[in-house]
C-alpha cells in the first residue's frame, strides 16, 4: 500500500499555541521509520500553506454565528486540505493527515467522502460535536463532526459538511469530557458512542471491534481520526487540553491493531488524521514518538 503524509499545520482551532508545530514534530520523531517498520514506503507531500494566525483576526468570521474563532481561516486550510485527500484517494493512494488541531478533519472527511460514503472512528476523549451555537470555547477544535455531520451553522457550509458521511456510520471511542449540550445531541443522534467506562468493562479489543462493525457497515471505507488527548496524559502529556483517565499506550497500540487486522480481513481502512500533537507542552517530544508509534500499529506493524 501506499502512503502519502499531508502535513496540515494549523493552530487556528485551539486556543493553546503551538499544536501547528505537530507535523515537523511527528516527523521529526521518526514517522518514516515506524512506517517502514510495517512494510509502508511513505512519499512525503509537506506542509499545506497555513498563514500565521499572527496575521488574522480571529472574529472576523463569515459564518452566521461569531462563535467560531479563526473559521474563515479554519475553512482556507480546509478547503486545501480536502482537495489534496481527494486527490490522494483517486491516484489509490492513502491519505495520512498529520494535524494541526482537530479543525483539520474538517477537511479531511470532506474530501475523503467526496467519492465515497465513509465510516468514521472518532479516537478522542471529547466529542467534538459543539456548534458556534452550543460551543462554550468558540474554539473550532471542538466542532468538526458537527460540521463534517451539517448541525446548525454548518448546514449551509458546503466546504464544512462532508458529502458522504452519516450518523449512523460514526462511532466515539473512549470519550470522558463531553458538554452538556454535546451528551444531548449524541443521545439523540444515531452515533455510536463508547466511552472510558465502556472500555473499562468490556475491554479495548472487543469495543473497537463494535465500532469497526459500526463504521464499515454499508460504506466504502473507514476513515480514522486520531486526537492525542484519547490517551491518558501520563502517555502523551503534548495535548493542549489533557484529559485524566484516557487510555493506556497498550491499550492505544491494541485498538489500531484491531483496526490493521480488521483492514487484512476487508481492505476497510482508507484514510487517517492525527491530531492535537503540541511539541510545546512536552519535555522530549514524548507525544509524538507515541503518535508515530501508534501510526505503526494502525499500518499493521508487529513483533514478530
Ligand atoms: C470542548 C473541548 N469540548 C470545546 N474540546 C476539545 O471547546 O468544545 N476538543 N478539546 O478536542
Ligand atoms: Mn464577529
Ligand atoms: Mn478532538
Ligand atoms: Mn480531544
Amino acid at each position: 500500500r501506499t502512503v502519502r503524509i499531508i502535513g496540515a499545520p494549523v493552530d487556528y482551532g485551539a486556543n493553546r499555541r503551538g499544536v501547528d508545530m505537530g507535523p515537523s514534530a511527528i516527523r521529526y520523531a521518526g514517522l518514516s521509520d515506524q512506517l517502514a517498520a510495517a512494510d509502508i514506503e511513505p512519499a512525503d507531500d509537506g506542509d499545506l500553506f497555513v498563514p500565521r494566525a499572527e496575521e488574522r483576526d480571529p472574529d472576523e468570521g463569515s459564518l452566521d454565528h461569531d462563535n467560531a474563532k479563526f473559521v474563515d481561516e479554519v475553512r482556507g486550510a480546509c478547503v486545501r486540505l480536502a482537495d489534496r485527500v481527494e486527490e490522494t484517494l483517486a491516484e489509490d493512494v492513502f491519505p495520512l493527515v498529520l494535524g494541526g488541531d482537530h479543525s483539520i478533519s474538517i477537511g479531511t472527511m470532506h474530501g475523503a467522502s467526496r467519492d465515497a460514503d465513509i465510516g468514521v472512528i472518532w479516537f478522542d476523549a471529547h466529542a467534538d460535536l459543539n456548534t458556534p451555537s452550543t460551543s462554550p470555547s468558540g474554539n473550532v477544535h471542538g466542532m468538526p463532526l458537527a460540521a463534517a455531520l451539517g448541525y446548525d451553522e454548518f448546514a449551509d457550509e458546503d466546504w464544512a459538511t462532508a458529502p458522504n458521511v452519516r450518523e449512523s456510520s460514526v462511532a466515539y471511542v473512549g470519550l470522558r469530557s463531553v458538554d452538556e449540550r454535546e451528551r444531548e445531541v449524541i443521545g439523540d443522534s444515531d452515533i455510536t458512542a463508547f466511552t472510558m467506562a465502556d472500555i473499562d468493562e468490556r475491554g479495548i479489543t472487543a469495543v473497537v471491534e463494535d465500532a469497526l462493525a459500526v463504521a464499515t457497515d454499508d460504506t466504502d471505507g473507514l476513515h480514522v481520526s486520531l486526537d492525542l488527548d484519547w490517551l491518558d496524559p501520563s502517555a502523551a502529556p503534548g495535548v493542549g487540553t489533557p484529559v485524566r483517565g484516557g487510555v493506556t499506550y497498550r491499550e492505544a497500540h491494541s485498538a489500531l491493531e484491531t483496526v490493521a487486522d480488521h483492514d487484512a480481513r476487508h481492505g476497510s481502512f482508507r484514510s487517517m488524521d492525527v491530531v492535537e500533537v503540541n511539541p510545546i507542552l512536552d519535555e522530549s517530544n514524548e507525544t509524538a514518538s507515541v503518535a508515530t508509534e501508534i501510526v505503526a500499529s494502525a499500518f499493521g506493524k508487529r513483533t514478530l
